[in-house]
């Protein structure tokens, strides 16, 4: 059984966090990973105050088990969702795209694990002092905003800065990928793009098609010129934006307004001219969809038999 004291902290039995995934991550999905036994996670991203609050009640309908939320730093409702994570006594939080420090006070004093996504070593150690629970050390392989690193420089780099738990993210998507992250020093995996197949994950169909199709080149980072970098399928809109993007004779305004609504239209309306499908470089390996559970109990296994076996690689 592959597991970690932050199993025993989160009340999961599975080291696997779901990652907070905009217009995907609702409480289907979150309380599928955690009646799985891994930690689902609802995406605060594409929600007011309102909306993210029913759907945390919807998720307690159906699990018991506990779940966190994901507050999206950039999102127009991010001081809306940083106060229903309290009133909704919401145990684990997981942040992204920026520097949580404004609401950690609030959630520290509300009994809140926090955990910042954190695309280098210095946000990991402010974060540290401030008091986050853990971090999860996200690399550039990911979906979505990324920061420079990779994975593989990332994570060591981070274990070696702080003492609290460092979960790997960005690239993972079976055993080895999960084997490898405990090996660079994590107690514990994000997952994202795998669990865009899943059944219980509710994202329209086309959306599962892609990535289920996609291969090992078939992702795209658009958005730099813009400060935040973004990685998404090589879709019409994604090769569309990277040509608007060179040209200095288009505006950043026109550029943001290429996207607005991209996200919308690639998970919810299937949107294959005009969406942005968020996805990360281990599409490749993502050729079948599953139950939450068959993911999280098969990378669990595939990794606690490689570590096992490790040792006779060794002379
Ligand atoms: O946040 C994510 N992934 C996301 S958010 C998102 S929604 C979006 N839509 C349009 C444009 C941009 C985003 C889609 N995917 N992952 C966590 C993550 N955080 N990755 C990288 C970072 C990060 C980057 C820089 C965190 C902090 C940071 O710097 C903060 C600072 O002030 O030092």
């Amino acid at each position: 059984m592959i597991a970690s004291k932050l199993c025993e902290d989160l009340g999961i039995k599975y080291p696997v966090i779901q990652g907070g995934m905009a217009w995907v991550a609702d409480a289907s999905l979150a309380s599928a990973v955690s009646n799985a036994g891994g930690l689902g996670i609802i995406a605060g991203m594409n929600m007011n105050g309102e909306q993210l609050t029913a759907e945390i009640r919807r998720a307690r309908q159906l699990t018991d088990r506990p779940f966190g939320v994901n507050v999206m730093l950039m999102s127009p409702y991010a001081d809306e969702v940083a106060k229903v994570v309290i009133d909704e006594k919401i145990p684990v939080i997981t942040t992204g795209a920026g520097n949580p420090g404004i609401y950690m006070k609030d959630w520290l004093a509300a009994g809140i694990k926090v955990i910042p996504v954190v695309a280098s070593v210095a946000l990991a150690r402010m974060m540290e002092k401030r008091g986050a629970y853990a971090v999860v050390a996200e690399g550039g392989e990911s979906g979505g905003h990324i920061g420079e690193l990779s994975t593989m420089a990332l994570v060591p780099e981070v274990c070696s800065a702080v003492k609290i738990p460092v979960i790997a993210a960005g690239g993972i998507a079976d055993g080895r990928g999960m084997a490898a992250a405990f090996m660079l020093g994590a107690c514990a995996v994000q997952v994202g793009t795998r669990f865009l197949v899943a059944y219980e994950c509710t994202i329209h169909e086309n959306y599962k098609k892609l990535v289920l199709k996609a291969g090992d080149r078939e992702t795209m980072v658009t958005g730099r010129r813009l400060g935040h970098p973004v990685r998404a399928l090589k879709t019409p809109l994604a090769n569309l934006f990277k040509a608007k993007e060179a040209d200095s004779s288009v505006t950043d305004e026109e550029l943001e307004n290429l996207g607005r609504g991209a996200l919308y239209r690639a998970a919810r309306e299937g949107d294959v001219e005009n969406g942005s499908f968020l996805c990360g470089e281990i599409a490749g390996l993502v050729n079948k969809e599953q139950s939450a559970a068959e993911i999280i109990t098969e990378m669990c296994s595939q990794a606690e038999a490689l570590l096992k076996g490790a040792a006779s690689l060794v002379r």
